[in-house]
C-alpha cells in the first residue's frame, strides 16, 4: 500500500497545525479575532480555577480554527465591535442584537471496543494451555543486586592497565569492560558484599562512580510451564474464553479487498475493519480494545522496522515467530543463538509481532516486523536480568538500528533502581532516536518502577478487558498510557501458546503500535510519545491523570495521526444530511477539554469531528459525536457539556463502556438523540450569520 496516500499526516501532527490555523484565523478577521483573544482572558482566569491553563492557552489558540473543511462562514462579530466584518454588511437595523455564548466541556475520543467484564485470570500470572500457573516467574523479594560483581567508571585518561592494578589494590577483579561505555564490571571475593565494595571502590582517586550490579525483575509467568507443549499447527481453538463481540468479525478473505482507505474522492473514502485469519484471534481482546482492526486497514507493520526485545530470550523458531526474527544476541552465553528458558520474552514478542494472518495461532500486532531478541538473564529461568547486562543490550540496541525497544522489567522499587550508568544508556538510545517502553511495574502501588519513569521512556500500566485498571498495575504521574495487561494470549515455548498477565504485557501492545507508527512516518521517541498521549482514549478522571495517564492507547487513531487537537468541537444541528454550525470552531486541548466560543443564542447539539480523509465531509472514516442532547444558549456560559466521539463507522459497537469512564454527567435533555453510525453529513456554516 501507498504509505503517502496512506498516512496524509503532515497537518495531523498536531502543534504546528495549530500554530497554521491561529495565523490563517487572524490573517482573515484579523479584528474581531482580536477582540475576541480579549474577552476571553478574562473568562479564561475564571475558568483556570477548575482547569490547566495551558490547556486553555490551547483552546484559545485553535478556537477560532477553520480546519480542514476550508475558510467556514463565522458568526458575525458582536454589534459593539467597530471593526468587526471586514467590509460585510452591517446587520438591518430592524434585527434585534445578536448574543453570543461559550460552552465548556470534556471530549472523549472513543476506542471502536465496547469492552467486556474483566475475565477470572485478575492478578499477574500466566495460564499454558489451561492450566493456571500461581507461581510468579520472578517473586518480589528477589536478590537486589548481583552477589558476585559490581560496576564501575574510571577518571577520563585512566588506562586498562591502570584500572586493573587498582581492582587489584582492592582485592577485586576486572570481569569485563561494557563495550563502548567505559563501564567495567568488577567481581569481588566470595563473602563480600558488592554494595559495600562499590561504597569503598568509589574513595579511589581513580574511580568515577561505582555502584551494585542491580537485578531488574520480569514480574509474571512461571519459572516452569508443566503443560505439555503442543505443536501450534496441532492447537485447536479452545472455548474456553468466549468473546461475543469478537467473534462475529468478517472474514478476513472478505475484507481485504474492500480495504481500500485514504482520501479518495468525496464520499467515496471507507473505512473497513481488517481482521486477520489466526485461529486464535479471536481470544485476543488487546488488538480489538486499541481499535487494531480499523489500523491494519491502513497499515500491517514493515519489515523495515526493528523491535528490540530485552528480556529472558525469544523462541526464535517458534511456529509463529519464525521469519520475524532479526540477528539478537545472547548477553549471558555471549553468543548470537538465543533461546528462552522462561517464556517472558516469547510472550512478549509475540504480541509485538508474531507472524499473522497465516492461519496458525495468534495475530502480532504488527503483521510485518523484525523482532530483535536480546537475551539478558542466566538460563535457570528465574526471570532475574542483570543490569550490566541490560545497558549493554540498549546499546546494542541503538548501535544495530532498532527503532522501538521493549522494557517489560523493572529495577528496584519506588525510590530505588535510578542509577547513572542506566540513565547513560537511555540517554543514548534516546539521542540516536530509538523509542524506549516499559513496563509502569506489578505491584499495585502509587509509584512507577524504573525505568518506565524515565521522562525518555514511555510508562505503560495495564488495564483489563473492562478497560478498568488492573489492580496489580502500579500508577502516578509518570505513567503515559494504559493497554490490555490481562489474560493475554501470545506465544509461549516451546511452540504452545499461553494467557498471561501484567504490565510486562501491556508495554509490548504499545511497544508494537509504536511500531506500526513508525511504519506509518512518525519519527522519533518524543514524536511516538506525543501521539500516543493525543490519540489515547481518556479513562478514569478527565483528561491526564495517574491512573490512567493519557489513556487508553488508539492505534486507528495513532496510524492516522487523529490527534485530539485537531478534532473540530462546535455548537449546531443536523437534519441528517446537512450538519448547520452555530459557532466558531474549537479545538481541545490534549485530554480533551474544550471551549467553543460565539455560540448564537439557541438550542444546539454540540459535536465533535475529526476529518481523518480530508474531505470536508462528516463521513465513514471520520471520528464523529454528538451530544445525545440539546444545550440552551442564552449568551452566557454553559459548562460541563461532555461529549464522546468514535470512528464513525457501521461495524462500531454502540454499546457505552461499562467501566469507570462509563456515564459522565450529561447536559439537560439528554433523551435518547444518540447519532446513528455512519453518519454522513455535509458541513454548513450557520444560516443566521451572514447569510451565505
Ligand atoms: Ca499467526
Ligand atoms: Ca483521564
Ligand atoms: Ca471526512
Amino acid at each position: 500500500m501507498n504509505k503517502a496516500a496512506l498516512f496524509p499526516l503532515a497537518r495531523a501532527s498536531s502543534s504546528t497545525g495549530l500554530h497554521t490555523d491561529a495565523r490563517a484565523c487572524t490573517c482573515t478577521r484579523a479584528y474581531a479575532r482580536t477582540c475576541t483573544f480579549t474577552r476571553l482572558s478574562a473568562a479564561t482566569l475564571r475558568f483556570a480555577r477548575g482547569v490547566a491553563l495551558v490547556a486553555l492557552l490551547v483552546l484559545a489558540l485553535t478556537g477560532c480554527s477553520p480546519g480542514s473543511f476550508g475558510a467556514p462562514p463565522l458568526p458575525p462579530p458582536p454589534p459593539s465591535d467597530p471593526g468587526g466584518g471586514g467590509g460585510t454588511q452591517p446587520p438591518p437595523p430592524a434585527e434585534p442584537p445578536r448574543v453570543y455564548g461559550r460552552v465548556l466541556g470534556h471530549v472523549v475520543m472513543e476506542n471502536a471496543y465496547a469492552g467486556r467484564t474483566a475475565s477470572t485470570s485478575a492478578a499477574p500470572g500466566v495460564v499454558v494451555q489451561g492450566a493456571v500457573r500461581t507461581m510468579p516467574l520472578a517473586a518480589p523479594g528477589g536478590p537486589a543486586y548481583s552477589p558476585s560483581d559490581f560496576l564501575a567508571s574510571f577518571r577520563p585518561g585512566a588506562t586498562p592497565d591502570q584500572i586493573r592494578a587498582a581492582a587489584e589494590r582492592h582485592g577485586y577483579s576486572v570481569k569485563r569492560v561494557i563495550e563502548g561505555t567505559g563501564i567495567y564490571v568488577i567481581a569481588v571475593p566470595r563473602g563480600t558484599d558488592p554494595a559495600l565494595a562499590a561504597e569503598g571502590f568509589k574513595e579511589d582517586p581513580l574511580v568515577e562512580h561505582a555502584q551494585p550490579n542491580y537485578t531488574a525483575r520480569v514480574g509474571e509467568a512461571p519459572a516452569t510451564p508443566a503443560a505439555p507443549a503442543v505443536p501450534a499447527a496441532d492447537v485447536t481453538p479452545v472455548t474456553t474464553i468466549p468473546v461475543a463481540q469478537i467473534a462475529q468479525v468478517s472474514p478476513v478473505a472478505q475484507i481485504a479487498q474492500a480495504s481500500t482507505s485514504g482520501t479518495g474522492a468525496l464520499g467515496t473514502a471507507r473505512i473497513a475493519r481488517r481482521v486477520p485469519n489466526d485461529p486464535y484471534y479471536p481470544r485476543q481482546w488487546g488488538p480489538e480494545a486499541m481499535s487494531l482492526p480499523y489500523a491494519w486497514d491502513f497499515t500491517t507493520g514493515s519489515s523495515s522496522v526493528i523491535v528490540a526485545v530485552i528480556d529472558t530470550g525469544v523462541q526464535t523458531d517458534h511456529p509463529d515467530l519464525a521469519g520475524h526474527i532479526t540477528a539478537g544476541y545472547d548477553f549471558y552465553n555471549r553468543t548470537t543463538y538465543v533461546r528462552d528458558v522462561n517464556g517472558h520474552g516469547t510472550h512478549v514478542a509475540g504480541i509485538i509481532g508474531a507472524v499473522t494472518n497465516n492461519g496458525v495461532g495468534m495475530a502480532g500486532i504488527n503483521w510485518n516486523v523484525r523482532i530483535m531478541p536480546l537475551k539478558v538473564t542466566d538460563d535457570s529461568g528465574s526471570g532475574y536480568l542483570d543490569l550490566s547486562m541490560i545497558i549493554e543490550a540498549l546499546r546494542y540496541a541503538a548501535d544495530h538500528g532498532a527503532n522501538v525497544v521493549n522494557m517489560s522489567f523493572q529495577i528496584g522499587g519506588a525510590a530505588t533502581g535510578e542509577d547513572p550508568f542506566m540513565d547513560q544508556a537511555i540517554e543514548y538510545a534516546y539521542n540516536k532516536g530509538v523509542t524506549m517502553v516499559a513496563a509502569a511495574g506489578n505491584d499495585g502501588e502509587p509509584w512507577v518502577a524504573y525505568p518506565a519513569r524515565d521522562p525518555r521512556v514511555i510508562a505503560v500500566g495495564a488495564v483489563g478487558p473492562d478497560l478498568a485498571r488492573a489492580t496489580w498495575s502500579n500508577y502516578g504521574s509518570e505513567v503515559d498510557v494504559v493497554a490490555p495487561g490481562a489474560d493475554i494470549l501470545s506465544a509461549w515455548p516451546t511452540n504452545s501458546f499461553a494467557n498471561a498477565s501484567g504490565t510486562s504485557m501491556a508495554t509490548p501492545h504499545v511497544t508494537g503500535l509504536a511500531a506500526l507508527m513508525i511504519t506509518s512516518g512518525v519519527r522519533g521517541p518524543a514524536a511516538v510519545a506525543k501521539m500516543l498521549h493525543e490519540t489515547a482514549m481518556d479513562l478514569g478522571s478527565p483528561a491526564q491523570d495517574s491512573e490512567y495517564g493519557w489513556g487508553l492507547v488508539n492505534a486507528h487513531a495513532a496510524v492516522t495521526g487523529s490527534s485530539i487537537t485537531t478534532m473540530k468541537v462546535f455548537a449546531g444541528e443536523d437534519d441528517g444530511t446537512t450538519l448547520t454550525y452555530h459557532s466558531a470552531m474549537a479545538s481541545p486541548a490534549p485530554g480533551g477539554l474544550y471551549e467553543v466560543r460565539e455560540v448564537e443564542a439557541g438550542s444546539w447539539y454540540i459535536y465533535g469531528w475529526i476529518d481523518v480523509n480530508h474531505n470536508g465531509i462528516i463521513d465513514d472514516g471520520d471520528y464523529y459525536g454528538r451530544t445525545p442532547g440539546r444545550i440552551t444558549s442564552n449568551g452566557d456560559t454553559v459548562t460541563g457539556v461532555n461529549l464522546r466521539v468514535k470512528i464513525n463507522a457501521g461495524s462500531v459497537p454502540s454499546a457505552r463502556l461499562a467501566g469507570s469512564a462509563g456515564s459522565q454527567g450529561w447536559p439537560e435533555g439528554s433523551a435518547g438523540l444518540d447519532a446513528a453510525y455512519p453518519v454522513r453529513l455535509i458541513l454548513k456554516g450557520s444560516t443566521k450569520g451572514k447569510g451565505r
